[in-house]
């Protein structure tokens, strides 16, 4: 033991004519630590500044929870970083110990490692755990059974979600309408791979899984178009599988069911009806369905009221008549891999189909 401690004698003998220089050197490198934090601290706050999408914009209970939940996490998490770098910066400015405020010595030093690297981590963690775990996130829980005004399914396909209403007569795709301030109970499955349904804005994720039926509660309280996304790698287009959830006023909401369960109307033009021909005698009808027509396909989307949706193909594209026509005549450009081929029309044909799927409200 004293041989040890001769030895280091010298060693802080030899430190001691640059003592202010090393406080410094440390001082530079706390400042360091700083910037590092303040850096970190930038990233939420440039999340919480999006609008779109975002998951801590809750527009419901359960992602008010969640919100919240993200917050404290933040809150604890950097209570934790700030322990470290406290403890890192003591080791730093260690050989200046002796010029340190609460003096120093082996046994301030045990004390702070177990204070704040043993002690503080255990409470901050485990109530986290407590309260998170068991409390919090139970808000966000699938519903009961029977605890929903009503039921909706989403089937996920590669890459668009089939959305069914109750009594199975309304179908739709990608945009789905709820009304506000009401339970909603969302059934998920998929078609063929695993999908996950997520609406950052209104609720956790749902995990879409083959086979089987996953819930979710949808329970928006105020109305607005909320956009989700694919949260589950699904494939070459699984950036392109987004959605929107529009939460309506209740009558709002009625008028849009009722539409929607009404077979398609028929075509208003010379053009559409020519439309119609085109569409029933190409490979279209054997991918889509059109309620009212012989087009029965499941391939791809309903296409019953296509012109009710403000956007085609899973959000990749507004549904204007220019862009639909794109999309007609060449899909793979916009989402390569997709089931649904390119045609070679010639454009009265195009202008024609174009005609007839906008009329289709
Ligand atoms: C082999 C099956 C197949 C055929 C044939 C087919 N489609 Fe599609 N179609 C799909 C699939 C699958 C999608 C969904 C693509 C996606 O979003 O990833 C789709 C999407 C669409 C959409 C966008 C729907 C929406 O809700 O956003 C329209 C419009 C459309 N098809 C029209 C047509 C027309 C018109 C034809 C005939 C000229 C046609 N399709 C032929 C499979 C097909
Ligand atoms: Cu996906």
């Amino acid at each position: 033991m004293r041989e040890v401690r001769k030895e280091i004698r010298p060693n802080r003998a030899v430190f001691e004519p640059g003592e202010r220089g090393g406080l410094r050197r440390s001082l530079v490198r706390a400042g360091w630590i700083a910037t590092g934090a303040a850096a970190a601290l930038v990233f939420p706050a440039a999340a919480w500044a999006g609008d779109d999408q975002n998951a801590l914009h809750p527009a419901s209970k359960q992602e008010h929870s969640i919100s919240v939940l993200w917050w404290v996490m933040l809150a604890g998490c950097s209570i934790g970083f700030c322990v470290v770098a406290t403890l890192l910066l003591l080791g730093w400015v260690r050989r200046n110990r002796d010029s340190l405020p609460f003096g120093g010595g082996d046994r301030a030093g045990t004390a702070i490692v177990v204070g704040l690297g043993v002690f503080v981590p255990i409470v901050v963690l485990s109530s986290l755990f407590v309260w998170s775990d068991l409390f919090l996130i139970r808000t966000t829980e699938a519903p009961a059974a029977n605890s929903t005004r009503m039921s909706i399914q989403v089937i996920g396909h590669d890459w668009w979600w089939e959305v069914r209403y109750p009594g199975g007569r309304a179908v739709t795709a990608n945009e789905i309408h709820i009304p506000v301030r009401t339970r909603v109970d969302v059934a998920g499955t998929t078609a063929d791979v695993i999908h996950s349904f997520w609406v950052p804005e209104l609720n956790r994720k749902a995990d879409l899984i083959p086979g089987r039926v996953n819930h979710l509660l949808l329970d928006a309280d105020r109305p607005g178009e909320y956009r989700g996304q694919c949260a589950e790698f699904c494939g070459q287009q699984h950036a392109h599988m987004a959605m929107y959830v529009f939460a309506d006023p209740p009558d709002v909401f009625r008028r849009w069911l009722a539409n929607e369960e009404r077979p398609a109307r028929q075509p208003a033009t010379a053009q559409a009806r020519e439309g119609q021909h085109l569409f029933l005698s190409l490979p279209c009808s054997g991918c889509h369905m059109i309620r009212g027509t012989s087009a029965d396909g499941t391939i791809g989307p309903d296409l019953t009221h296509l012109a009710t949706r403000k956007t085609l193909a899973a959000l990749t594209l507004p549904n204007h008549p220019p862009d639909l026509a794109r999309w007609i005549e060449d899909p793979q450009r916009y989402k390569p891999g997709s089931k649904m081929p390119g045609f070679s029309l010639t454009s009265r044909e195009r202008d024609a189909l174009v005609a007839y799927l906008e009329g289709l409200k």
